[in-house]
């Protein structure tokens, strides 16, 4: 018996928590964990730099080059972080057998079949996501909003296909496939026509949504964003552009909010329960904001606490669906997906231990002096001794000893790479 859990039990259910409760249906959420951190967004169907829009700084050794390395590094992070992960791939990770190649509007089902097999292999869904970026058919920035009718065709049968993929993904796991929809899509400075690639933008995606699918097992999304790297003074698929998109199509796709794609003083906190009282479902990228950077590794702090209090509350782990979304290039990979991931486990943790309902009833009844002392002592209850049993209980490391792990396989394996 674990002394300290049992300790910190009694002080959990004295405020009237059940921590085995919380434990037990914690296990059970899926969070996506992103193909992407392990290659800083690279891929394997094009050479060259990371365009559109997005940005990887930092040249840290050891980034995986071959599928077979990437789902080597996937494996390591599973043996480290406690909860259920969903694999979330992007297009562009596509794996051609020797000899092979479909370019993006050509990708087909048996282009991802290794990754299904990894999936099964390890009993987990899969998500997805359109690549729009890195490639030689982005014109003058643009993809899906381009004046280009060619340019456009060629992007709307890519999302197609996708559909067509996210869909087999479903089909071969049991589990939906989330499916997003993000472009870099705007312009570095003062355009003359604003809404002209809007409008493009929106008959583009109600294009590739008129693919066949079941909505129940590909569940599309369209991604805002505030700004990009050379796309500073306007963004085709804005906060306003994919909201409203989302909701005038509310019967075939949701909207998903990154919290790295707002204005610095805008929290996604506090959207999301504003889109709960009006969307089914909605999906979330978890990511770090830090000035002009949208995608630094996810961190127990303040704002992500807040925004895991929000799902919570709001009775909603089974309405939106979470993925990780960062890239650091600067730092051993491995350590960064771990720490990002177990900082949303820690953060879901966190408030599924908070005594919600009584929460509420000290607002409702105005009880607000007491709100505020209670929301305070709430945070130096024993967390930590309930996170190292959850830890525990996943068959994984609870304390900073994972590391030891991440630096040995970074001498056998990763430093190794060439
Ligand atoms: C970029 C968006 C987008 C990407 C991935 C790679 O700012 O957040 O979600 O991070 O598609
Ligand atoms: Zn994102």
């Amino acid at each position: 018996m674990n002394e300290r859990y049992e300790s910190a039990k009694k002080l959990y259910a004295k405020i009237g928590v059940d921590t085995e409760a919380v434990m037990a249906a914690l296990k059970e959420i899926p969070v996506s964990l992103h193909c992407w951190q392990g290659d800083d967004v690279g891929g394997f169907d094009h050479e060259g730099a990371l365009t559109g829009g997005i940005q990887t700084t930092g040249n840290y050794p050891g980034k995986a080059r071959t599928p077979g390395q990437l789902m080597d590094d996937i494996e390591k992070v599973i043996s480290l972080v406690p909860g259920k992960i969903k694999l979330n791939l992007h297009a562009c990770y596509a794996i051609f057998e020797e000899g092979e190649f479909a370019d993006r509007d050509k990708l087909e089902p048996k282009h991802f079949a290794k990754w299904v097999e990894f999936a099964k292999k390890h009993d987990i869904g899969i998500d997805f996501n359109p690549t729009f970026f890195s490639h030689d058919k982005v014109k003058d920035g643009l993809t899906l909003s381009s004046p280009d009718a060619d340019t456009r065709k060629f992007w709307i049968e890519h999302g197609k296909a996708c559909i067509r993929i996210s869909n087999y993904f479903a089909k071969e796991t049991g589990i939906p496939c989330v499916m997003n929809i993000w472009t870099g899509d705007g312009f570095k400075d003062i355009p003359a026509d604003r809404m002209g690639p809007r409008m493009r933008y929106k008959d583009s995606i109600e294009q590739i949504l008129s693919e066949d699918y079941d909505f129940n097992l590909v569940k599309p999304c369209v991604e805002s964003k505030v700004f990009g790297i050379g796309v500073e003074a306007y963004t085709a698929g804005s906060a306003e552009f994919a909201l409203s998109f989302a909701a005038a199509n509310a019967d075939k796709c949701m909207p998903l909010m990154d919290n790295g794609h707002y204005h610095p003083t805008e929290v996604v906190s506090d959207k999301i329960p504003a889109l709960l009282c009006f969307f089914p479902e909605i999906a979330l990228h978890i990511t770090r904001p830090i000035r002009w950077d949208s995608d630094h590794v996810v961190l127990f702090d303040d704002e992500t606490k807040e925004m895991a209090k929000e799902i919570v509350r709001s009775e909603a782990l089974s309405r939106v669906y979470m993925a990780l979304d960062f890239f650091d290039a600067s730092i051993n990979r491995i350590s960064a997906w771990t720490v990002g991931f177990r900082s949303w486990q820690k953060a879901l943790l966190n408030a599924m231990l908070l005594p919600n309902a009584e929460l509420k009833k000290l607002q409702d009844e105005n009880q607000l002096t007491k709100l505020m002392m209670m929301q305070e002592e709430m945070k130096t209850m024993p967390f930590g001794d309930i996170w190292a049993e959850y830890c525990a209980r996943c068959n994984v490391i609870e304390d900073a000893s994972w590391f030891e792990a991440v630096e040995q396989y970074e001498k056998e394996v990763l430093s190794k790479r060439v």
